[in-house]
């Protein structure tokens, strides 16, 4: 590992630890290394006792894509300690400047090594309401692919619903996201990857990139069914997934 690898991790560490902004590497780096920036964060992390619970992806809109440049989906890492229980109220000092989207989550089902594993029948055990807190450790953000994944796609928390047992085919499903008992963003669970069905395979597809197996047990976070939307203090927030339930909490 290069010394600038561990630097810029070590940096974005202690910006998501205390919750400061840090300013954005005035040298871009590819994608690769973002990757192992990533890397090196988590195992910062997983030092001080935290544990992986599952992956996400980022930029699985096509229409944010296409405004961003970019013609890849981005995977990160959630953990253990990130975790807010449904219906939980979360203070905000942890957490710079966050932002809010409803998103599928999917328990995964069996160990994914590879893009074949994804196609097993049993890939996906589960499927819930859910929600993502992003919050880019970056000051005055100015999009770049490298930068978010280096930040592990800017991952801060994610509140999941009751777990249903996954049915591949409602994919198609509305879902409203109110702030304050107000909807703010509706939209279609088919804004993820134009098909939800697409995510453990994209998941799976990166992870196998990077060498990381996919775990039993783990949740994976399918991406934005929405436009994210800022988390005021105070604001209750609720998915709501056609089919699959409800899932909220409340910000301090
Ligand atoms: C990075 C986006 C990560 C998404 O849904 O695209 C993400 C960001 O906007 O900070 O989770």
């Amino acid at each position: 590992m290069t010394a600038d690898v561990r630097k810029l991790a070590e940096i974005l560490d202690e910006a998501a630890r205390t919750a400061r902004a840090v300013p954005q590497p005035e040298q871009g780096c590819d994608v690769a290394t973002a990757y192992r920036v990533q890397q090196e964060l988590l195992r910062l992390r997983l030092e001080r006792g935290d544990r992986i619970s599952g992956v996400k992806l980022g930029l699985t809109s096509e229409g944010k894509r296409r405004q961003m440049g970019v013609h890849d989906v981005i995977l990160g890492r959630v953990t253990a300690s990130t975790a807010i229980p449904d219906g939980a109220a979360v203070g905000l000092a942890g957490y710079i400047h966050p932002r809010v989207e409803p998103e599928v989550v999917y328990l995964i089902g069996r160990r994914i090594a590879s893009v074949a594993d994804a196609f097993a029948p049993d890939a996906i055990a589960a499927a819930a309401p859910g929600i993502e807190i992003i919050d880019s450790r970056y000051e005055n953000f100015r999009f770049s692919l490298p930068d978010v994944i280096a930040d592990n796609t800017s991952a801060a928390g994610y509140v999941v619903g009751p777990w249903r047992p996954y049915d591949p085919a409602r994919w198609n499903l509305g879902v409203v996201f109110e702030i304050d008992g107000r909807p703010v963003q509706v939209g279609s669970t088919a804004a993820i990857l134009g098909d939800p069905r697409r995510a453990i395979v994209e998941a799976a597809r990166l992870a196998a990139a990077e060498g990381t197996v996919l775990e039993p047990g783990w949740v994976l976070l399918a991406g934005a069914a929405t436009a994210a939307e800022p988390l005021p203090a105070g604001a209750h927030v609720r998915a709501e997934i056609q089919h699959l339930g409800s899932v909220s909490f409340t910000a301090e």
